[in-house]
């Protein structure tokens, strides 16, 4: 008989719920300062980068992820020119924002350095930009730097794991007022901010602080296949520009396999169930 030994990662997703992917082979496991690193190959992904046991991005999905919180920001604003992104270690949001003729710089502040030589080194399909000339990478708190850099950008993105451990301090009221501080007077922020069906506390939250302090505030979604549920929220934070209000026809053609014009504004259409969530107090989607 000819037997296959199978080998599967498994996230517990929530306590009740997981996601198990057939490994080809473990590439590489660390224990940094801030957190387990591991990247797998796996067969219907293909390579992970996985945190603390959570899946982060995979060659296969990435991209919806890394275009929807790059270029809705951006193409929402008239001429980014200096764009921050804190995490995203992987270089997958670095990799789409190069991709606007108008950006001049990208500050790209992570606080674990292991991630990024890991994903330089298994996952070159996702950091493929992070040595190129408009991008400066520091190896620093994210918090920190944004609290030392008032005035300083036109877009700052918050590419985080999720709100515990390290990344706990990047979803606080504290953490937003100090980028609307670093924002030039222009200035748009965005975040990942989870699952509309599991962080049904959470997204309200983040939603009332957001628009506690920004003009213009909107929460729009993208289909992460490996994340909980596969729908996913980002939310904007706009001293000026509102992504509904961006004329579509002028978006430029990218390179990508997600976003397009439609999708840009097709993404703020939010099922009852997600629109709920931010009618609780706090107010309504909009400014
Ligand atoms: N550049 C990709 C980094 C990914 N950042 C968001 C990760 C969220 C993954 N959380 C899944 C939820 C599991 N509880």
């Amino acid at each position: 008989m000819d037997h296959k030994l199978f080998l599967w990662f498994t996230e517990m997703q929530t306590d009740d719920m997981a996601i198990s992917c057939r490994v080809k082979q473990r590439l590489h496991e660390e224990k940094t300062p801030f957190q387990h690193l591991a990247v797998i190959d796996t067969e219907q992904f293909g390579r992970m980068l996985v945190l603390d046991n959570v899946i982060q991005t995979t060659v296969k999905d990435e991209f919806v992820y890394h275009e929807m919180i790059t270029h809705v920001p951006l193409n929402t604003h008239a001429a980014p020119k200096k764009v921050l992104v804190v995490g995203g270690g992987d270089g997958g949001v670095v990799r789409e924002i190069v991709k606007h003729r108008s950006v001049e710089k990208v500050v790209h502040c992570e606080i674990d350095g292991a991630v990024i030589e890991a994903s330089r080194k298994y996952l070159p399909e996702i950091s493929c930009a992070l040595d190129h000339p408009k991008v400066e990478i520091l190896i620093d708190d994210g918090i920190k730097h944004v609290r030392e850099n008032k005035n300083t950008y036109d877009i700052v993105i918050v590419d985080s794991t999720d709100p515990v451990g390290p990344a706990e301090g990047l979803f606080s009221d504290a953490f937003y007022r100090d980028i609307f501080e670093s924002l030039r007077d222009d200035g748009i922020f965005v975040a990942q901010t989870e699952s509309p069906f599991f962080n049904r506390a959470l997204i309200p939250r983040l939603y009332k602080d957001i628009s506690g302090i920004f003009p213009v505030t909107r929460v729009y979604l993208g289909c992460v296949p490996t994340y909980p549920g596969g729908l996913w929220t980002f939310t904007m934070g706009s001293k000026k520009y509102d992504p509904l209000e961006v004329e579509v026809t002028g978006i430029p053609q990218l390179d990508t396999k997600y976003y397009s014009a439609g999708v840009h504004r097709s993404c703020f259409v939010l099922p009852p169930f997600v629109k709920e969530l931010l009618e609780q107090p706090g107010g309504k989607q909009g400014r």
